[in-house]
Order: structure tokens, then C-alpha cells, then sequence
């Protein structure tokens, strides 16, 4: 699992590290203004597991041979997934200055240029998959596959988890509240990949629907060990502060079951997640393994 974990990571560092070209302070037309490029850099390459993309090129994988054609997408998506960690870094939502082991984006580029860097990030990411989209040469794919992610991402997916997520800070535990912002504000960008990858690589519905019960329990599951290692885990093993949920008032799984019945439904999704793969066959191995590596974080 490890050296395909690496593999598709890597392939995906080098895609994100040529994707946004940064021009001069007053750039020529058509570049992106140097400071602006810059603060979007910044955030983008700062390493991260690059998880969403790798299980994009996964679900392709299951596909096709040939993974190269589904970068422009996985790097869409990164830039998605960045995009919302610079905006709920900003002091206006949780106020974090440190992320992926460095100062937060608005930290070093000042909270107007990270609004931008995030704006930026986010518009990036559409231009890049419907290009990648149009170099595919299978426009209606492509085009059900930026519809899924959108959808996943924006305002009935991880932007409304979010917005229950800050909106409902203080408010007493509970059940269905923390369900419904772990399943959006986590798990949609987790099926996104999942969905993306399969749609473009031309799966059967009934496979669709496998890859969104994995990333649904993965994301899940994710979120659920995201909230044990707030409580439990090490500062500096994790590049961002810790013991920051209960301080924020925020509704997470251990604060509605506890921690050990965190742990027991953490790994109950991550059963599931496995139990999804089964249509895949010997194929479904590399994401069963990924399924399981995520529970090792909190062991
Ligand atoms: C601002 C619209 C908007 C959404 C923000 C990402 C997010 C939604 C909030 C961040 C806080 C949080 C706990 C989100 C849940 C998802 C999560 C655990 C994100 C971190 O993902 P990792 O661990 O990070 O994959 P890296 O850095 O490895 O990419």
C-alpha cells in the first residue's frame, strides 16, 4: 500500500507544483499577479497527504491502466480541499496560525491576501479540471465529473457542513447536528474522489455507487479519528494545534458519544468502507488498505 500510496502522491506533487505558474508583481496578461500566486503556493505546496487526489487516482485506477489523464482533476480538487483550509484558518472562522506544520496563509500573506489566495485557489480549480476536461476528449464524462465534485464541495456539500460547523458552535452535543456537519464539512470530499474518479474512468452505476458508500464510510471514519487526535494526538506530529475542538465550543463525535465509542464507530465505518470494495474484487486491495491505515493514526 505504502509504495502505491507513494507513487500517486508523488504524481501529484509534481502536477500541483508546475499548475500555477507565478508571473511578476504586475504580471503580463493571462499569468497570476506574483503576490497572489505566491500566497496560493504557499498554502498548495506545503505538503499535506494529498489523500483526496491519491483516492482519485485510485477510483480512476480501477478503471484504466493509464492515471495520468485524471491529474488536472486530482490537482482541482487539492486546490478545493486548500482553499477551505485557508478560509476556516482565517480569524474570522477558526482562527488557526498553524497548518500543515507552517504559519497559517494569512498568518504570513496578511488575512486579505489569504480571502484572495482561497478565492484564487477555488476559481483555479474549475479552469483546471475543464481544461484537463477538454484535453480528455470525452466532454460528457468530464463534465458529470466537475458536476459531482462541485456539488460535493459547494453549498448543499462541505460549504454547508461548514456553515453548520461555525453557525452551531456552543450549542448543546448532538446526534443528528454532528452527523449531518461530519458528513458534509468531511465525508463529501471524500465521496467527491470516489465519484469523480469512477465517472471519468466510465464505471458501471452499481460501481458508482460502491466508490460513494467508500468514500462516505472513509470520510467518516476520518473525521471521527480527526476528532480523537484533536483530544489525543501530538502537536507536532500533526503540524496544527491540538485541544482546539472543545476550547471552540465545537460539536465533535467525542463530544456527543465519548471517546471510546468514537473509536468503536471509527473503526464500524471503516468495516463498511471495506465491505463496499467487495464489487471491485483483487482491484479493491490498495483502497482497503488505505481504509485501514486510517485508523493507525489513533492507535
Ligand atoms: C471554509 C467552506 C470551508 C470549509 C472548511 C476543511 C474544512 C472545511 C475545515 C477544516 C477543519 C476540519 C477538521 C475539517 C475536516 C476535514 C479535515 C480533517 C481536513 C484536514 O484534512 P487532512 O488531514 O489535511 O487530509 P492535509 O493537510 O493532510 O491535506
Amino acid at each position: 500500500m505504502n509504495a502505491q500510496y507513494e507513487a500517486y502522491r508523488k504524481q501529484v506533487e509534481d502536477y500541483l507544483a508546475k499548475v500555477l505558474p507565478v508571473s511578476n508583481a504586475v504580471p503580463d496578461e493571462g499569468q497570476v499577479p506574483q503576490l497572489l500566486g505566491q500566497a496560493m503556493n504557499y498554502s498548495l505546496l506545503a505538503g499535506g497527504k494529498r489523500l483526496r487526489p491519491v483516492l482519485l487516482l485510485a477510483a480512476y485506477g480501477l478503471c484504466s491502466d493509464d492515471v495520468t489523464l485524471a491529474l488536472p482533476f486530482c490537482a482541482g480538487l487539492e486546490m478545493i480541499h486548500t482553499y477551505s483550509l485557508i478560509h476556516d484558518d482565517l480569524p474570522a472562522m477558526d482562527d488557526d496560525d498553524l497548518r500543515r506544520g507552517r504559519p497559517t496563509c494569512h498568518k504570513v500573506y496578511g488575512e486579505a491576501m489569504a480571502i484572495l489566495a482561497g478565492d484564487g485557489l477555488l476559481n483555479a480549480a474549475y479552469e483546471t479540471m475543464l481544461a484537463g476536461g477538454l484535453a480528455l476528449g470525452n466532454d460528457r464524462r468530464a463534465l458529470e465529473a466537475i458536476q459531482l465534485i462541485a456539488k460535493r464541495a459547494g453549498v448543499t456539500g462541505m460549504v454547508a457542513g461548514q456553515t453548520l460547523d461555525v453557525s452551531m458552535e456552543g450549542t448543546p452535543p448532538e446526534e443528528k447536528l454532528v452527523r449531518y456537519i461530519h458528513c458534509h464539512k468531511t465525508a463529501d470530499l471524500f465521496t467527491a474522489p470516489m465519484e469523480a474518479g469512477l465517472c471519468l474512468g466510465g464505471a458501471a452505476p452499481e460501481k458508482l455507487a460502491a466508490g460513494t458508500a467508500y468514500g462516505f464510510h472513509l470520510g467518516l471514519a476520518f473525521q471521527m479519528v480527526d476528532d480523537l487526535l484533536d483530544l489525543v494526538g501530538d502537536e507536532k506530529v500533526l503540524g496544527k494545534r491540538t485541544n482546539v475542538d472543545a476550547a471552540h465550543g465545537k460539536l465533535t463525535w467525542p463530544s456527543v458519544y465519548g471517546e471510546e465509542k468514537t473509536r468503536q464507530d471509527a473503526k464500524m465505518h471503516v468495516e463498511k468502507a471495506i465491505q463496499a470494495l467487495h464489487i471491485f474484487g483483487e482491484k479493491g486491495k490498495f483502497l482497503e488498505a488505505l481504509a485501514q491505515s486510517t485508523l493507525e493514526r489513533v492507535q
